[in-house]
């Protein structure tokens, strides 16, 4: 059996190596579109993909998966926006509690409706406590599951909530402004949030350019997610794909 992904997060984090991962929405691509991302990703060496949406309308996602696995070896994990959106074409699962808001049912409750289905599926489960920032406008899963972000300036909100996600037993931290954020998460908040954690920090949202993202990792980011500046400018994943891996330390 080939090392988990999980255990590629944390050799990568340990080696000081950042990773880029490539949002893709079901609802947004088609087969063609699809295939072109793909081409660029493995040009790119971009690391994983991420596959999901808060709110998957089409039926989209079983083929986007298949596909995406069909063309190249880049490790496909699911982001689901619901219990709904699981794949068992996929490679792993970000199993997302959401320890920001105060919603039980996405703290606990729908994991326990879905947890035959996921048992069943044998994709590899990463624990993973997601946090949403306010990224200055609403988010879907803020709507939809009526809990608030942590204000952008609240970093001791968002330290003291990876920390308990953490203890709590996390895998992983994944910090979200939100799909589209006018605001991306503050290096300041960044930086502090992956000095008070040992697992892997994965940040996303209203990242558009290959400075924002470089700042990031050098801030202690070790997973960079983009989506919505891809779909509408895929050849980005290029300059966001260099500006990512350049910010890793070189060990001689
Ligand atoms: C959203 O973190 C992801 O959940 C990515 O956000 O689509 O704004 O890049 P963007």
């Amino acid at each position: 059996m080939g090392k988990s992904i999980y255990q590629s997060f944390w050799e990568r984090k340990h080696q000081q190596k950042k990773s880029f991962a490539v949002l893709i929405d079901p609802d947004k691509v088609n087969a063609h579109s699809l295939k072109d991302v793909v081409s660029l990703a493995l040009d790119a060496s971009v690391d994983y993909f991420f596959i999901g949406g808060s709110l998957v309308v089409s039926h989209f996602l079983d083929e986007a998966v298949k596909q995406v696995k069909q063309e190249c070896d880049i490790p496909v994990i699911l982001f689901p926006g619901s219990p709904s959106q699981i794949s068992q074409y996929a490679d792993a699962l970000l199993y997302l509690s959401l320890i920001s808001g105060r919603n039980p049912e996405l703290l606990i409750g729908q994991h326990v409706i879905s947890a035959p289905a996921v048992k069943k599926s044998r994709l590899e489960i990463m624990p993973t406590g997601y946090m949403v920032i306010d990224g200055g406008a609403p988010t879907t899963v803020s709507y939809i599951s009526n809990a608030s972000p942590i204000p952008s300036d609240k970093n001791e909100i968002a330290v003291c909530t990876a920390m308990a996600g953490e203890m709590l037993g996390m895998k992983l931290i994944y910090m979200d402004a939100g799909s589209g954020a006018r605001k991306p998460i503050t290096e300041n908040m960044i930086s502090e949030v992956a000095g008070s954690i040992e697992v892997p920090l994965i940040v996303g949202g209203g990242i558009t350019d290959p400075e924002k993202a470089y700042l990031n990792c050098k801030s202690g980011a070790d997973v960079i997610v983009i989506g919505n500046a891809i779909e509408k400018d895929p050849s980005l994943i290029r300059e966001m794909s260099a500006a990512i891996h350049a910010s890793s330390v070189r060990v001689p």
